[in-house]
């Protein structure tokens, strides 16, 4: 019995020191609603002033294009991100994009297996069009921070790992305003948020 009571005791020791050492990661998780639709595809990223290495970027990112369309539709990169456009159909596409966000790019007509890439340096959502099918549209958000998740079906997001501190969170979606509010992500706390957009 004495025993144990010392090993608890040892444990909330070690704990306390713990935390004072080194802040732990917060969490913020919620869900994200538009007006007439599904919000999945929607951003949600956390902006801090921090700068961040593009190095940190854990995955080359890739659009692929399968049965006319760009898959995935929506990817999140940091600036200076090289982003590969593959081309899995058995006929040409030509990706660009008109520039809306300041960043205009054409890679040309290419077949398939073959693949271009285009290095996106502004900040914002960039859209990307193929000149031969009309139809396909796909978006290049890029953010300056590693804290981000794409809505998901249900209209849920979830991110993880957020060091503590004050930021920016905001959210993108291809139909209406971009939204933003400050908020505090404090040690180890889990942060529940309903977003409301409106158009
Ligand atoms: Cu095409």
């Amino acid at each position: 019995m004495k025993t144990s009571t010392l090993l608890i005791l040892a444990a909330c020791l070690t704990n306390a020191v713990g935390a004072e050492a080194r802040q732990q990661a917060g969490t913020i998780a919620g869900t994200v609603r538009v007006p007439n639709g599904r919000a999945s595809n929607a951003v949600v990223y956390l902006v801090s002033g921090r700068d961040y290495d593009v190095a940190l970027q854990v995955e080359h990112p890739v659009i692929d294009q399968v049965s006319l369309r760009f898959s995935p539709s929506v990817i999140v990169v940091l600036p200076g991100t090289a982003v590969e456009f593959r081309n899995s159909d058995p006929v040409f596409h030509n990706v660009f994009s008109p520039g809306r966000s300041g960043e205009k790019f054409d890679l040309g007509r290419y077949p398939r297996n073959d693949s271009r890439s285009h290095t996106f340096k502004a900040d914002g959502a960039h859209v990307i069009l193929c000149h031969i099918h009309p139809e396909m549209v796909a978006y290049v958000v890029v953010a300056p921070t590693p804290y981000f998740a794409i809505v998901d079906g249900t209209g849920r997001f979830r991110i993880d790992d957020v060091p503590p501190g004050r930021y920016t969170i905001r959210v993108w979606h291809r139909r209406v305003r971009p939204f933003e509010e400050e908020l505090v992500v404090r040690d180890g706390k889990h942060l529940h948020l309903n977003l409301v957009l409106t158009r």
